[in-house]
């Protein structure tokens, strides 16, 4: 084993007696409750973290509203993009503070948030910062008769929609935080975010370096706690929009509460069940591969990752035993551990679920390997393969967001596209083949916000990410946030 030793920044950052950052600042509120967060790499308390109270969530809202109508509504889309950008940088410099703070409480390989979490969150920002000064409406030539000779003009303009309330998981709390950050300021609307309660410490530190960047006071606030801030927020008047990212059930209870408080804009991006398929022609070798990188990175804990292998019957057995044997090799062991290929899963309360769907899996007899627990104190449990029962197996249609993976054969393309489409969920979908037509010929049948072709789960900034069905509403990334963060004006002249 060898443990990545903690930076003394980071240490120095857990002892800070962490809160929210309010108004350009970090808030501690004296005689605030305090929650615990814990490493799940070994269940011990990291720190202690003050819930923001509900005075305090109302200051950051006014803060956001202010600098909405002040410091930040006025500043022109060239300097929030200068702003964005200086906030990579400062992401760069800080990176392995960052990546520690990130692992520690999230239970996420240090080499995921090093390699992957951390400067993909720099390259987002740096692709948001680009589109501030891209932000355009349209001109149109009305066709209105003219009795008098008089003339018309029309155009739009695209308008920041105000204060934003981000609600964010623990899954990836920093780079989806960094999603929501760089959507709403790049479009000119201040922000409020509420990080996971499991998760609230890299985004304090985020806050802290956007005002180092220039980002000013108020435009950016992280307040801390439960969800019943997420609650107050929602159903607060001067929020113009809610973006969140996080379960089913509380997406719904999101979206409706949105609704019903002032018909606030809102977009969810919520689970999925995502299926993988494995057309007859797959490199076992690759298939293989490609299944380790997507279905077990993190512990299986990603929105995107495919938790449904629909595999062309002459491979099933082949890719099954290759799988296993990969698998039950893969080392074991905490976040910092940097000889580790698997970790823990991100808290106790998951860790319990997971459980109660390995007893499930192993009372029908479909455990092909895996299945149980791994000896403590950390949340850890062994890498999952299930054999389905059937297509209309329970594994088959509920998210585990954990490392279990169920496995069914399939015989022709119809009948593969029938079981790939039967789910609540369509957030992504993957088709493992050499044959371009097949490919080409399954994309438009396949009910998913996006169809990867031999590969899964990668997200690029340049790329519209989103659900239909049960995964979620709107769309994050490429050109398409922007219809999300501001609104359309239409102006009409005559002269
Ligand atoms: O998620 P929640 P939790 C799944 C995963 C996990 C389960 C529960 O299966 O075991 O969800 O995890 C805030 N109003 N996913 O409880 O409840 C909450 O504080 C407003 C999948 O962490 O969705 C947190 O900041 N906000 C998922 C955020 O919502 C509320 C990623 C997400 O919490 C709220 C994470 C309320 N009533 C978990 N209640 C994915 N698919 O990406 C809670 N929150």
């Amino acid at each position: 084993m060898s443990e990545t030793p903690l930076l003394s920044s980071v240490q120095r950052f857990l002892d800070s007696d962490p809160g929210s950052f309010v108004d350009g600042q970090r808030v501690s509120e004296s005689g605030a409750e305090r929650f615990e967060v814990y490493n799940p790499s070994n269940a011990s308390v990291l720190t202690l973290v003050s819930h923001a109270s509900e005075a305090l969530v109302e200051r950051a809202v006014e803060a956001a509203h202010s600098a909405f109508h002040g410091s930040w509504g006025s500043t022109s889309p060239y300097l929030r993009g200068v702003a964005l950008n200086r906030l990579a940088d400062l992401i760069e410099a800080n990176a392995e503070e960052l990546a520690q703070l990130e692992s520690l409480s999230s239970g996420k390989s240090i080499h995921l948030t090093r390699q992957l979490e951390v400067p993909q969150s720099v390259v987002f920002l740096r692709y948001f910062a680009g589109w501030a000064t891209k932000i355009h409406g349209q001109t149109m030539t009305p066709s209105l008769p003219s009795f008098q000779g008089e003339q018309y003009a029309a155009f739009t303009r695209r308008e920041a929609v105000g204060v934003v309330a981000g609600i964010t998981p623990w899954n990836f709390s920093l780079m989806i935080g960094i999603w929501k950050i760089a959507s709403a300021l790049t479009c000119g609307c201040t922000l409020v975010l509420k990080p996971s309660e499991f998760t609230p410490l890299s985004l304090l530190r985020i806050a802290e370096l956007a005002v180092e960047a220039g980002i000013p006071a108020g435009a950016l606030n992280i307040v801390n706690g439960s969800g019943r801030i997420g609650q107050q927020l929602i159903g607060h008047k001067r929020i113009a929009k809610v973006s969140f990212t996080g379960s089913v059930p509380t997406g719904v209870a999101v979206g409706k509460a949105a609704i019903s408080a002032n018909l606030t804009r809102v977009t969810l991006e919520l689970g999925g069940k995502n299926p993988a398929a494995f057309l007859a022609d797959v490199d076992v070798d690759a298939a293989v591969e490609g299944i380790l990188q997507t279905a077990y990175v993190h512990q299986g804990q990603v929105c995107a990752a495919p938790e449904r292998l629909y595999i062309h019957r002459s491979k099933v057995e082949a890719i099954c035993a290759k799988l296993s044997e990969r698998l039950g090799a893969m080392k074991v062991g905490g976040a910092l551990d940097e000889s580790a290929q698997f970790g823990p899963l991100a808290n106790k309360a998951h860790h319990d679920k997971i459980l109660g769907f390995f007893a499930q899996a192993n009372a029908r007899g479909q455990v092909i390997c895996g299945g149980k627990p791994l000896p403590g104190p950390g949340y850890f449990v062994q890498p999952t393969l299930l054999k389905a029962l059937g297509e209309h197996d329970p594994f088959l249609q509920e998210e585990t967001f954990g490392p279990i993976v169920t496995v069914l054969p399939f015989d022709d393309e119809d009948e593969l596209v029938r079981m790939m489409n039967d789910s609540p969920f369509g957030l992504g979908a993957s088709v493992w083949t050499n044959d371009l037509a097949k490919a080409m010929r399954l994309i438009p049948r396949i009910e998913a916000g996006t169809v990867w072709v031999n590969m899964h789960t990668f997200l690029d900034p340049a790329v519209p990410f989103g659900g239909v069905k049960g995964s979620g509403i709107g769309r994050e990334f490429g050109s398409a946030f922007i219809d999300d963060y501001t609104e359309l004006k239409s102006v009409m002249m005559r002269f």
